[in-house]
């Protein structure tokens, strides 16, 4: 099915129905709440009633985006609202559980209908309507394809949030992502109303200290061997930095940036101390995305991230294993 079939038959389906819930995923990132807020916008334009609904906090740098004040913190359920909302959408996630709300969340709130809408090459067809567009530099780029479809004005509230979901999502225009329709998009919503530079001052110019800190301890943990970088952050340095779990966002980043690396992955020790989650990083190579499917994650085949129980180092030498140069490992294979 073509993208403008699924856009027909999305948007008829949300003119049918009266209100909404939309939701993404755990740890929520630029794409996830840009997009959230976006759709937002859209349905509000629709006349339609809509709840936004994120299980974890809202990052600081995202909290000046238009309409963020409307987050809710749990999804409605049968006890706190009379009406169950007719539809949950679903942006970035693979399943229910991605959202961080749990199963269970979702059949107490009782919507009749379910939506997904993800880029990832990992996607699922979870829901009762499934849009799947690997192609898709972000989510955001999806609502937008969404909202002119529907003939809808593209507000200025509704270019800032779609922006700032594609400005993260391409890692500021740098991934494989982003092709010439990637700039058309940009320019479109700077026109629209988005103003580039001061989202950019929000996303890239006003971290928290603890961040930069843990940045440096996380920098002082790094080691390399061949073509991998690596790097991890315990529970401990979390404290002793009084750092969040979003001040560990974009530090892989800092490991894939040097030269001779071609695959990074950034650890960080769960409270529970028994586990890591792990941020994947290529620079096109290794498909990561493959990687972090084989220990239950997901995500694309530049960008991506998994779970690991074990110490630090069964967890470092299980990953460091498998980011080696395709022809390595296989090299390595034959000699076993
Ligand atoms: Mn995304």
């Amino acid at each position: 099915m073509q993208n403008a079939t699924y856009i027909d038959d999305l948007l008829s389906l949300l003119r049918e129905q009266e209100s909404f819930v939309v939701t993404s995923h755990a740890r929520p990132d630029g794409d996830a709440i840009g997009s959230a807020l976006g759709l937002m916008h859209l349905l509000d334009g629709m006349g339609k009633r809509v709840t936004v609904a994120f299980a974890d906090p809202i990052p600081v740098i995202y909290r000046s985006l238009p309409g963020v004040e409307r987050i809710q913190a749990a999804l409605p359920t049968a006890a706190s609202s009379m009406l169950a909302p007719d539809v949950a959408v679903l942006l970035e996630c693979d399943g229910f559980e991605r959202t961080g709300f749990g199963r269970i969340a979702f059949d107490h709130m009782g919507a009749g209908l379910t939506i997904n809408i993800d880029h990832h090459l990992s996607g699922k067809t979870f829901a009762s309507f499934n849009w799947i567009d690997p192609e898709a530099c972000a989510v955001g780029a999806m609502i937008y394809d969404l909202a002119v479809a529907s003939g809808a004005k593209i507000t200025a509230d509704m270019a800032t949030c779609l922006y700032t979901a594609v400005l993260t999502d391409t890692g500021s225009f740098t991934y494989p992502s982003t092709v010439a329709a990637t700039f058309a998009l940009a320019e479109h919503l700077v026109e629209s109303g988005a103003d580039a530079n001061k989202i950019a001052q929000a996303v890239y110019f006003s971290n928290p200290p603890s961040k930069i800190r843990l940045l440096g301890a996380a920098l002082g943990n790094m080691e390399i061997q061949g073509t991998v970088a690596w790097s991890w952050i315990t529970q401990e340095e979390m404290s002793r930095a009084d750092a969040a779990v979003e001040d560990c966002e974009g530090i892989v980043n800092y490991l894939i940036g040097m030269a001779g690396v071609e695959a990074a992955v950034f650890l960080r020790e769960l409270p529970s101390r028994t586990e890591f989650r792990l941020s994947l990083r290529s620079k096109g190579e290794v498909d990561v995305a493959k990687v972090a499917e084989r220990f239950g994650g997901g995500g694309h085949r530049s960008a991506s991230g998994c779970t690991l129980d074990g110490s630090l180092d069964e967890a470092v030498t299980r990953i460091v294993a498998e980011l080696q140069p395709d022809r390595v490992r296989s090299v390595q294979r034959l000699a076993q």
